[in-house]
């Protein structure tokens, strides 16, 4: 596929020789009895059998309408039945769906549509009070295919053929395509291979001791890389366990589920688990059943982490992941205070890390410095995007993750902090570039600067820092009318400022860029 960075040769022959990658497809992974319940999803209840044959009927579908092996396919579905077919049966011809998160507006999906020169765009019908359809009537692909109401388009049910013969893709092809957190102007796409995405998700399972008996509760948006196959819902269909979907983390929607379902296992960020430490004290659920709690995407305290065997009567597991590859996990059977302390060590023995200061210098162990990764399952590059790939990658292959930490003897990695210019709002993850340029757009800002602010329970939120023109100062614009500002612009929710704030100027590094370290003091 044009656009894709493949590993070198000689890693491929090591990776393959290692076993770390195999000729196991994603379109495979359903590997449950037949008879087992597979996926529960508000009204659905199938097994094994039923997703299967449904994901079987629905690529044949896919394929009549013209969908073909290597086709980009933007997929944008909430946590329903829907997503689960459609994914699997886009994987299952080789087309590859690209993950675009519910919250995502004409600004993101138009951009993806583009960029990857999407065949298809899947979606839903609305979103509080947001039309989905509305949207696809502007977007420029052939065909949209909706979970629901079709109206003018075709209905992802009618995408129902008799199976016949299809070509299998090829282990090496792009098999997915996940979001990047981001830290340019533009959103970034991941390409992830079957191989390395099957050896990521089966290998996530293995550590976290996934089986048939496994009952996997998705709180996340099915589409995020955590929840999606960390083991995620990928990982409890490979290892034969059953998928329970929630719509949300809310304790209200999901302690019942929990309950009901008989959950143990689930994977939250941290404000989910804050809100599950508060909620449990009061809730009358039975959550007895819960045996692991999986909590990443953003720090968690080790207070918070020490709280959840007590409250919540389970294990908790730090993971420190990224959609572009290399996951962190604590393990089963780490002593306490590494599970509360580190946000784990690397999943793959291949997986190779480095530590470095400025200069790209390895730093002294235990000091704090950049993390840089390759690995079997880490991206050599991000999709079609040469010139940020050769400031994202060094030379030899290594990811620049922006993240500062530090490592034990013991392996574990501590998150210090971030190099990076976005915001991590409670997981959800703000480029703070992406968000200046749309500011900067609207008539009163002459400038526009983005960071991060600490806040209790999300981490950071996000403040603005505007510099007005001089014929706005007398009027200037509220952060309601930044907000419905953004909003007609079609820039996801979770981007909008929490907080604005005037400036005269910003202060500047000594080679005249914005410091947003001085900037970010400054607000305190
Ligand atoms: C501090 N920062 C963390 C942690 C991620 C599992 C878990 C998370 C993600 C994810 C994921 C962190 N403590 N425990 O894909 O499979 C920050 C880092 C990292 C960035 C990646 C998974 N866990 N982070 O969060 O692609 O800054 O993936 O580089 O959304 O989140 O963001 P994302």
């Amino acid at each position: 596929m044009d656009g894709f960075t493949p590993w070198p040769a000689e890693l491929e022959e090591r990776y393959k020789a290692e076993g770390y990658w195999t000729d196991r497809v994603l379109g495979g992974v359903l590997r449950g009895d037949p008879d087992r319940t597979a996926l529960v999803a508000g009204g659905d209840r199938l097994t094994y059998a039923e997703l299967d044959r449904r994901a079987e009927r629905t690529a044949a579908g896919f394929l009549r309408l013209g969908v073909r092996r290597g086709d980009r396919v933007v997929v944008q579905l909430p946590n329903t039945a829907g997503f689960v077919v459609a994914f699997l049966a886009l994987v299952r011809i080789g087309a590859v769906p690209v993950l675009a998160l519910p919250a995502h507006r004409e600004s993101e999906i138009r951009y993806l549509c583009e960029l990857a020169e999407a065949r298809a765009y899947v979606c839903g019908e609305t979103d509080a009070g947001f039309d989905y359809r509305a949207m696809a009537r502007t977007l420029p692909v052939e065909h949209v295919v909706v979970d629901g109401d079709a109206q003018e388009f075709t209905a992802l049910a009618d995408l129902d053929a008799d199976p016949a013969g299809y070509p299998r893709p090829d282990p090496a092809d792009v098999g997915v395509m996940l979001l990047s957190g981001g830290t340019t102007g533009l959103p970034k796409l991941i390409p992830r291979t079957h191989r390395d995405y099957v050896y990521n998700l089966e290998a996530s399972a293995e550590l976290c001791g996934f089986s048939r008996d496994t009952v996997y509760l998705v709180v996340l948006p099915a589409a995020h890389n955590f929840a999606l196959a960390c083991p995620g819902l990928l990982g409890v269909f490979a290892t034969g366990g059953t998928v329970v979907l929630a719509p949300s983390g809310a304790p209200d929607e999901a302690f019942p589920l929990i309950e009901r379902e008989r959950v143990t296992a689930c994977a939250a960020v941290p404000p989910i688990a804050l809100l599950w430490l508060d909620a449990a004290t009061w809730a009358e659920d039975d959550l007895s059943s819960l045996e692991l709690l999986q909590v990443g995407g953003a720090k968690l305290a080790a207070e918070r982490a020490a709280e959840v065997p007590g409250v919540l009567g389970c294990r908790v597991q730090q993971v420190f992941g990224m959609a572009e590859g290399l996951l962190n996990f604590t393990r089963l059977d780490d002593p306490p205070d590494l599970v509360e302390r580190t946000q784990g060590r690397p999943l793959s023995p291949a997986d190779e890390i480095r530590i470095v200061d400025a200069d790209g210098r390895t730093v002294r162990p235990g000091e704090v410095g950049e993390l840089l990764t390759r690995g079997p399952y880490t991206l050599r590059g991000y999709y079609r995007a040469p010139a940020h790939n050769a400031r994202a990658f060094t030379p030899d292959g290594y990811y620049r993750t922006g993240d500062l930490v530090r490592a034990l003897p013991s392996g574990h990695l501590v998150v210090e902090g971030r190099e990076k210019d976005q915001i991590n709002r409670g997981g959800d993850k703000v480029s703070a570039e992406e968000l200046e340029d749309h500011l900067l757009a609207h008539p009163a800002v002459h400038d526009a600067a983005v960071v991060g602010v600490p806040d209790p329970v999300m981490g950071e939120r996000t403040c603005a820092v505007l510099v007005l023109r001089d014929a706005a100062k007398g009027a200037p614009p509220t952060l309601r009318d930044v907000k419905d500002f953004l909003r007609e612009r079609g820039l996801a929710a979770y981007k909008w400022p929490d907080r604005l704030e005037t400036a005269d100027s910003f202060p500047r590094t000594p080679v005249g860029k914005v410091s947003k370290k001085a900037l970010a003091a400054r607000l305190r």
